[in-house]
């Protein structure tokens, strides 16, 4: 068989288009392919959720691919471990309740594991701006992160979703166009973004649990958007409550989905 470039090119607009046109009306929104948002969207699209992620970067993955200031092994306590045993992750004893695991392995099989459970992965591709409905979200404004970058002047496009995601880490995006361009309120103490605080491990990765919730109605905060939302610390490189947030964000949305 002799390859014929249009033939290539056809089966990728054609694949990609159909992909898109199906992704415009979902059960869930992730805004993120960080840790959190990644396991979140593979544990939804294991219940048969129609899910995808919008993921600004090239790579899924987020903070996790370089562990520690770019030593690439992340720490998980012991719930954490389970689960990265569950997908398959080889987890090492570092003593007294410390797991470590190779950060690019974790990052990897994350992304591979949510693919193969039917999350579908849309990279390149930023959330600019929500749809808001009666004091609710009900969808994303995406675009083209080279749009965003390059400063064009393109018009977006809008996906809609019974619930969203927010898996953005540390920056809050979400939440942060949502307050913004709208006199609302969110579900927090002081009815905005509280802000993340410095660095306190033990603490911070308690919070991360707790604060996964519903943070404006349509919108589910997890991993370090939890935190930061609500207003507690970071924790660095142990990555075990990004992980128990992303299981706890997928058994909230799944039971509103449900209800
Ligand atoms: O930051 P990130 O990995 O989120 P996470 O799941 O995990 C945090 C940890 O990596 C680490 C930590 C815990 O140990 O403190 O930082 O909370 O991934 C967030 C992803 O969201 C993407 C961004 O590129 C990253 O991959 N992102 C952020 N804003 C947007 C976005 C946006 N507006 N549209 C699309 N993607």
């Amino acid at each position: 068989m002799s390859l014929d470039e249009i033939q290539i090119s056809r089966a990728i607009v054609d694949r990609y288009f159909s992909k898109l046109s199906d992704c415009l009306d979902l059960d869930v929104a992730v805004v993120g392919a960080g840790p959190s948002g990644m396991l979140a969207a593979m544990r939804l699209a294991e219940k048969g959720r129609k899910v995808a992620l919008f993921e600004r970067k090239l790579a899924p993955g987020g903070g996790m691919w370089g562990g520690g200031m770019m030593f690439n092994e992340i720490v998980v306590q012991e719930a954490a471990a389970e689960i990265l045993k569950g997908l398959g992750v080889r987890v090492r004893e570092a003593g007294e309740g410390y797991f470590t695991a190779d950060s690019v392995e974790c990052t990897a099989t994350l992304a591979s594991l949510a693919c193969r459970a039917g999350a579908r992965f849309f990279n390149l591709v930023s959330v600019e701006d929500v749809l808001v409905r009666e004091n609710r979200v009900t969808g994303l404004v995406i675009n083209w992160t080279p749009v965003e970058t390059q400063g064009l002047h393109v018009d977006p496009l809008s996906v809609r979703a019974r619930c969203v995601i927010e898996a953005t880490g540390h920056p809050t995006e979400v939440l942060k166009v949502l307050l913004r361009k709208n006199d609302v309120r969110l579900l927090t103490e002081t009815g905005g973004i509280v802000g993340e605080r410095s660095m306190w491990a033990d603490i911070a990765e308690t919070t991360t649990l707790a604060n996964t919730r519903e943070a404006f109605p349509g919108v589910f905060v997890t991993g370090m958007a939890a935190n930061a939302t609500f207003g507690s610390f970071r924790m660095g490189p142990i990555f075990g409550g990004m992980l128990l947030s992303g299981e706890r964000v997928a058994e909230l949305v799944e039971a509103r989905l449900a209800a």
